[in-house]
């Protein structure tokens, strides 16, 4: 290369870098000019190709000019950073004046206000929780509970059955969990509340497919209806009040003889006759009885030896009784605007 030459490459490149409009461009003229592949390094290595008289200038002419280009694209690539980083600060900024996100604050949800409130009694009261599977044999949740064959709880339109397993269904009730807690236990006493979830095949305003039971039982020697009467007075004082009016009246259940249920005096009207309560002034809360003998043979007690009383509640009922909600399905829904109103009230 002819050292007049340095000055036409110089031209050329610095049109080049001129005409670079962004940081890429930039980098790739750098790649061009002064990489391992590029002009001047060619240049440079070409010297000892010169005449000796030539060497010197040509590489403090060569060297000057990698210098200049050097200097030139580390401006550009600063100027267009700055630019790069100003646009975006523009572009992506933050109002850091906005107010945050409210972040809500979750809390228990009425079913289970309602259910452990009804635990915290019956648990005062003397009664353990006992617990079991939602998936039953029929043979607990029927037989065993003195519900016969004919019975229409047993129809598939009532109960859920287990397609391809015969002998299995979901439970219907909470008092196949306390066959299994009498078979546990017996001959000795047992005092046990099973609540849980259980099965229906029943849809309406008032009735869901799925719901939730509390059921209560009590075997030993010499208990009679006047230990079920006071225990059941006790606790439905405990939950409604100590002046609330109370009736026991008779009913049926096939695994209680006698059976009972429990009125309480309408919280809605106070016993002058409402929608809630029909007109009665009365409002069942749970139904009752002494254990079956049936029930206490299957459950290993001898029947000629022991006794026992039994009670069952829905937690729904309850619950709608006592926060005064009037469709069953509001429970299921999921609706901040509903569920809120219960928030810091289960006392
Ligand atoms: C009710 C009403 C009356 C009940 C009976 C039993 C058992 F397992 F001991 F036989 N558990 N729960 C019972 C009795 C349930 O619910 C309305």
């Amino acid at each position: 290369m002819a050292a007049g030459s340095v000055g036409e490459l110089r031209r050329q490149a610095l049109e080049a870098i001129d005409a670079a409009m962004d940081l890429e461009a930039v980098q790739a003229a750098r790649t061009t000019w002064l990489g391992r592949k590029g002009p001047i390094v060619d240049a440079l290595r070409s010297i000892k190709d010169r005449p000796p008289e030539e060497r010197r200038d040509l590489g403090l002419e060569l060297n000057r000019l990698r210098d200049e280009l050097e200097a030139i694209l580390s401006e550009r690539e600063g100027s267009l950073e700055e630019e790069n980083l100003r646009r975006r600060l523009v572009d992506e900024r933050v109002d850091v004046t906005l107010p945050g996100r409210p972040r809500a604050i979750g809390g228990p949800h009425p079913l289970r206000m309602a259910e452990a409130e009804l635990v915290r009694v019956l648990r005062k009261i003397g009664f353990s929780i006992v617990e079991g599977p939602e998936v039953e044999s029929e043979y607990l949740n029927f037989e065993a509970l003195n519900i016969p064959e004919d019975h229409p709880a047993r129809e598939m339109q009532d109960t859920f059955y287990l397609r391809d397993l015969p002998g299995l269904l979901l439970r219907t009730h909470t008092s196949p969990v306390q066959v299994r807690a009498m078979r546990a236990s017996a001959p000795n006493p047992l005092r046990v509340i099973c609540p849980g979830r259980v099965y229906r095949r029943d849809d309406d305003v008032t009735h869901s497919p799925v719901f939730h039971q509390i059921e209560g039982l009590a075997v030993g020697e010499g208990i009679g209806m006047h230990h079920l009467k006071a225990t059941l007075y006790e606790f439905a004082r405990q939950l409604f009040g100590a002046d609330v009016p109370l009736r026991l009246r008779p009913s049926y259940f096939p695994f209680t003889e006698p059976s009972t249920e429990l009125d309480v005096g309408c919280p809605f009207c106070h016993g002058q006759g409402c929608r809630v309560c029909k007109g009665s002034g009365w409002i069942e809360v749970l139904g009752s009885g002494m254990v079956h003998p049936h029930v206490l043979r299957e459950g290993g007690y001898d029947p000629e030896r022991f006794t026992g009383f039994a009670f069952g509640l829905g937690i729904e009922r309850t619950a709608m009784l006592r926060y005064g909600i009037d469709d069953v399905r509001l429970l299921y829904l999921g609706d901040l605007r509903f569920l809120t109103q219960f928030q810091g009230s289960e006392a």
